[in-house]
């Protein structure tokens, strides 16, 4: 069993930032993922440009094991690379069949999600919403709105992230913005992008 003794963190409620500075953020920016973005030439135009910085997520250094939590923030900036939301790299986990709780402390957005079998589900997200997805289920968060989307999430400590199904094959579905509002879909791109 894990040799872990209690501690505590901070997350500061509106940036998600550990403001002690006991944990070290990893940030994600365009040109991390630029192949996601169903504009490709948008994205790669921003990435050799000022690069945006998409989001920044914790992970703490603990043991990988089944009977240890993981848990954070992550901070997912407001914006669009063409007219598609920012959104998170997004992945399955290794072990497939470990979930996942999000609780969202501020801003707008979303969950998009997907089985290996092609089921697609979107939820929405505002502060006090608590998410559930299930093992089986492709996570990738959206920011639909114009503040930072924060979001608290705790999963299996062992549940490893595959990110390389959806490096190669993509989402079935993107989030764009139509009228001013958020519209799923069909991602031109699956598939067939490398
Ligand atoms: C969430 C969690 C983390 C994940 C992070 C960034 O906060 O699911 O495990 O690392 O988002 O998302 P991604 O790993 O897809 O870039
Ligand atoms: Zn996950």
């Amino acid at each position: 069993m894990a040799d872990v003794k209690p501690f505590v963190l901070d997350f500061n409620l509106l940036t998600g930032l550990c403001e002690s500075g006991k944990v070290k953020p990893t940030l994600r920016h365009v040109s991390n993922m630029a192949a996601q973005f169903a504009d490709h030439e948008a994205a790669q135009a921003l990435a050799a440009g000022e690069n945006p910085l998409l989001y920044e997520f914790y992970g703490l250094d603990l043991p990988e094991e089944s009977g240890v939590l993981q848990f954070g923030t992550t901070k997912l900036y407001p914006g669009k690379v063409g007219d598609e939301y920012y959104m998170t790299k997004g992945h399955f986990h290794t072990i497939l069949d470990t979930s996942e709780v999000y609780y969202c402390l501020s801003g707008q957005g979303g969950m998009l999600m997907e089985t290996p079998e092609g089921e697609v589900d979107w939820k929405e997200m505002k502060p006090g919403d608590a998410l559930y997805v299930p093992g089986r289920w492709a996570h990738r968060s959206v920011n639909t709105g114009s503040e930072p989307l924060v979001m608290f999430f705790v999963y299996r400590g062992d549940a490893g992230h595959d990110y390389g199904t959806i490096e190669e094959k993509g989402y079935r579905k993107i989030v764009v913005e139509r009228d001013g509002k958020p519209v799923l879909l069909d991602n031109p791109k699956w598939v067939t992008f490398s």
